[in-house]
């Protein structure tokens, strides 16, 4: 069994980025063997300190909507990895668009149809911090994107319609996040979530049974990649929708609906270690 989860108003709380109702759940999945994989749009940088707290490190993650995705030992394989990119023992796989590229093209985008938005790149770190209410040092690792682009968007709703028109025939795509948009080569969390279980399957011979949960629009395309979706409200009014045949949409939000979701879906079938004296 395989969980692969959004981070940012799913596993982690929207506004203090907390996760202490999903506590005794990670737990109970690191007792059964059941990897969590993150699956979020923050950037590797981020992640590195954060895997380490949710006790996730020897995990893989797909990391910037499905631009950088980090394969620890056990998931690498001599002959599926050709030229990989190591750093930290961790294989980087890289499939969208590199982050100067993109910039370059936004840019020269902007420009041609006079619309106003402003990059991550060009944010000050005080600025990212009121945005996003992360820390300073965590509204820096924020800041070293590879592939992926969050947007502030500062013009109209129909600027935006040509915008998201013009970037799709240039090759890439737009995204809505939780506070962002976010811009980036033609790829989403789903792809990042068949890619995992491919390699799983390559790797151990059979196919996981998979869990995935999100709450935004970005991760519908993971939600819709899974066996199991939970559907955690968000906090933000964009509205969304899934096809799948097993959906559950939790009542809380954030951690506590990610509990509710795995109490829901395997809270009979995976038993709770034992309580410590
Ligand atoms: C951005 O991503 C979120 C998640 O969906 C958003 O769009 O609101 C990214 O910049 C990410 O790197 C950052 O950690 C997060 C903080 O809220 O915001
Ligand atoms: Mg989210
Ligand atoms: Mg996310």
């Amino acid at each position: 069994r395989l969980v692969f989860t959004d981070l940012d108003g799913t596993l982690l709380d929207h506004d203090n980025y907390g996760w202490k109702p999903a506590a005794p759940w990670l737990k109970r999945l690191h007792h059964a063997g059941v990897l969590v994989i993150p699956v979020t749009s923050k950037t590797r940088a981020e992640l590195m300190p954060l895997r380490r707290e949710l006790g996730l490190q020897d995990i893989p993650f797909i990391a910037e909507n499905g631009a950088v995705i980090g394969l620890p030992p056990a998931w690498q394989h001599a002959r599926l990895d050709r030229n990989p990119n190591f750093v930290d023992g961790l294989a980087i796989k890289t499939p969208g668009i590199d982050i100067g590229f993109l910039r370059t093209r936004l840019g020269v985008m902007r420009e041609r149809l006079g619309v106003r938005f402003r990059g991550m790149g060009e944010l000050g770190i005080d600025e990212i911090m009121s945005l996003t209410g992360l820390p300073e040092p965590q509204a820096r690792l924020a800041r070293v994107r590879e592939g992926c682009e969050p947007l502030i968007w500062d013009d109209s709703e129909a600027a935006l319609v040509d915008f998201r028109q013009a970037l799709e025939a240039d090759g890439l795509c737009l995204l809505r996040g939780g506070r962002f948009w976010h811009a980036m080569g033609q790829l989403d969390k789903g792809d990042g979530v068949r890619w995992l279980v491919e390699r799983y399957q390559a790797l151990r011979g059979h196919r996981p049974l998979t869990l995935g949960l999100g709450d935004g629009p970005n991760d519908v395309p993971l939600l819709e990649a899974v066996d199991r979706a939970v559907l955690i409200p968000g906090r933000h009014d964009h509205s969304v929708r899934l096809t799948n045949a097993h959906q559950y949409h939790a009542r809380h939000p954030g951690p506590s609906g990610w509990a509710e979701g795995l109490d829901y879906w395997w809270g009979k079938e995976l038993t709770a270690p034992a309580k410590e004296s």
